[in-house]
This record gives structure tokens, sequence and C-alpha cells, in this order.
């Protein structure tokens, strides 16, 4: 199919549907800057081992190198801008009923002006304490650029004095229950499921079109690679988030 029909048949398919679910991933920040998790040469994973780096393990074996890590992420993001396709996704919502599930730990579908009903993998802006949980509201002290493997020290708890953690989900932790119920919610409610910039390999965020397809939804993907969902899907657009949002935005006449 052409990139017009693929335009137009999704169009047509937005048009029938609500709500509408959109669940994204790392790809979806990927031109603005933000490097994926997985594949290309400077993914995070190619570059950074996950196991030094995102489970509670490597938090207790090194906190100043993840959270160095993690202040070098933080920067990264507060200096991207949202792109052409978050842009075009925060004003399809004027047209369709969406629920935007977001893996994403970035806030750029946010600055696009999207609502986002859950982030799965938690949030940049959500520091807690690792011991009593109390989130952390005082401002970071600003950072020159740094290193990715700049050693810092975590800030202390004003509660408790345990250490203060990113707010990501980290490998084996669950995911957020508030987060997680209201993205079961839309897979289970939505009529068409659009998936972009995804892999589908993590769990359990990975098995969201598949209930969204059991409760008879459509799942469309947008995504320029095969992934582990692509055999699964009922349309693939092969392209990138940039390339293919404003171009259905157009087609549904925003
Ligand atoms: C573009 C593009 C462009 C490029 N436009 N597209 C079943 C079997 C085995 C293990 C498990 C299982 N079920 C659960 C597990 C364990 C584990 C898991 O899934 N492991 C798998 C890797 C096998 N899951 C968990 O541990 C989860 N917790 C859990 O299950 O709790 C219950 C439990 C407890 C105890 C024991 C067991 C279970 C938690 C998962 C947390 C994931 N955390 C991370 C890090 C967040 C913090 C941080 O940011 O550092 O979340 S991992 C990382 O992967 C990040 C992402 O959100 C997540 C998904 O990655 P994503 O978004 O798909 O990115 P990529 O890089 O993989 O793909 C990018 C895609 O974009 C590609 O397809 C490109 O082609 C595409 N792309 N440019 C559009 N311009």
């Amino acid at each position: 199919m052409s990139t017009t029909n693929i335009a137009k048949t999704l169009a047509s398919l937005i048009a029938e549907a609500d709500p509408v679910a959109v669940l994204t991933g790392a790809g979806m920040s990927a031109e603005s800057g933000i490097p994926t998790f997985r594949g290309q040469h400077n993914s995070l994973w190619s570059q950074f081992d996950p196991q030094q780096l995102a489970t509670t393990d490597a938090w207790h074996a090194d906190k100043a190198l993840v959270w160095g890590w993690y202040r070098w992420r933080m920067a990264m993001v507060q200096q991207a801008k949202p792109h052409a396709g978050h842009l075009a996704l925060a004003k399809l919502a004027a047209h369709a009923n969406i629920a935007l599930v977001t893996q994403n730990v970035d806030d750029l579908h946010e600055r696009a002006g999207s609502r986002v009903s859950a982030h799965v993998h938690g949030s940049l802006f959500a520091l807690r304490c690792f011991d009593c949980a109390q989130a952390y509201a005082q401002a970071l002290k600003p950072l020159k650029p740094h290193a990715a493997t700049l050693r810092l020290t975590p800030p202390t708890c004003p509660h408790c004095g345990g250490d203060i953690r990113p707010g990501f989900v980290w490998f084996g932790e669950t995911l957020p229950e508030y987060a997680w119920a209201r993205a079961e919610a839309a897979a289970d409610r939505c009529d068409l499921m659009l998936v972009i910039g995804t892999s589908g390999l993590v769990y359990p965020a990975a098995g969201l079109p598949a209930v969204a397809q059991q409760h008879g939804a459509k799942v469309v993907e947008i995504n320029p690679e095969d992934t582990a969902l692509s055999p699964h899907v009922d349309m693939h657009w092969r392209t990138t988030a940039a390339d293919a949002l404003p171009q259905l935005l157009k087609e549904i006449g925003g």
C-alpha cells in the first residue's frame, strides 16, 4: 500500500474508533534526539549494560554510577524538544478520543500538548526516596554537561535520610499500580490501538496490543523496523513517528 493509502486507511479507522489507544515507546522520542534502548549503533544498551544501570541490584552495587547516568539522561531530555510527530499526536486529540499510554520516562508528549493517561515505566520528573518512597520535590542542583559515566552522589531524603532514586521502573520491579490500571483499561476499551516506536520486547507493556486485539480492537504499528509485535498487528506503517503522524493529522483534516 502506498503511504497516502496507509494514511487514508488509518484516518478512516480513527474516524470510526472511540476510544483510540496510543502506545508509545522510545522510538517516539528518537527524532527529538533521545536515544532508543535497543538496536541502532547509538542506542543506550549498545553503549551501556542494563544490568549495571537499570536494576535495583545495580543501584545497590553503585548508586553514584547509576545516579550520574540518570542525571546525564535528564539533562539530555531537558535540552530536547518535541518533534512534528509529538505535535501532530497532540493535535489529533481534537479529532479523536485518545488514551495515550507511554513507556517513555521523558515529558515530550506533555510538552507537545498531549494529556498522557499513563507513564507505565515511570517519569523522569518523579524522584522518590528508595527507602520510604516519599516523593522528592526539591530542585536538583544544576550541573554542567557531564559524561554519562560521571559518578554523582544522589540527594538525601528529608524525611528519612534514605537515598533519592529516579522515578523509573527498573527491570524486575512492578509497574506503578495506577498507571498500569489505566493502561490496561485503555487496551480493554479501545476500538483501535496505534503502537508507535516500541520494540515490543519488554513486558507487561508489550502485552497491551494483544489485550486490545482480544477485546476486538485493531492494532496498527508505526515503526521503521520490524518488531516482535509486527507479525501480530493488523497493519504496519513502515516509517518514523515524525513522518507518519503529521501526514495522518493532515488526512484527518487537522
Ligand atoms: C522508531 C524510530 C522512529 C526507532 N519512529 N519508531 C516474560 C519473559 C521474560 C522476562 C519477563 C517477562 N515478563 C516480564 C519480564 C521481565 C522484564 C522483561 O520484560 N524483560 C524482557 C526484556 C524479556 N520486565 C520487567 O522486569 C518489568 N516488570 C515486571 O514485569 O514486573 C513484574 C515482575 C517482578 C519481578 C519479577 C518478574 C516480573 C519492568 C520493565 C521495566 C522496563 N524498564 C525500562 C527502563 C526504564 C528506566 C530507564 O529509562 O532507564 O524501560 S527498560 C527499557 O525498555 C525502558 C523502555 O520503556 C522499555 C521498552 O523499550 P522500547 O520503548 O520498546 O524501546 P526500544 O529501544 O526497545 O525500541 C525502540 C523502537 O523504536 C524500535 O522498534 C525501533 O525500530 C523504533 N524506532 N526510531 C518510530 N523515529
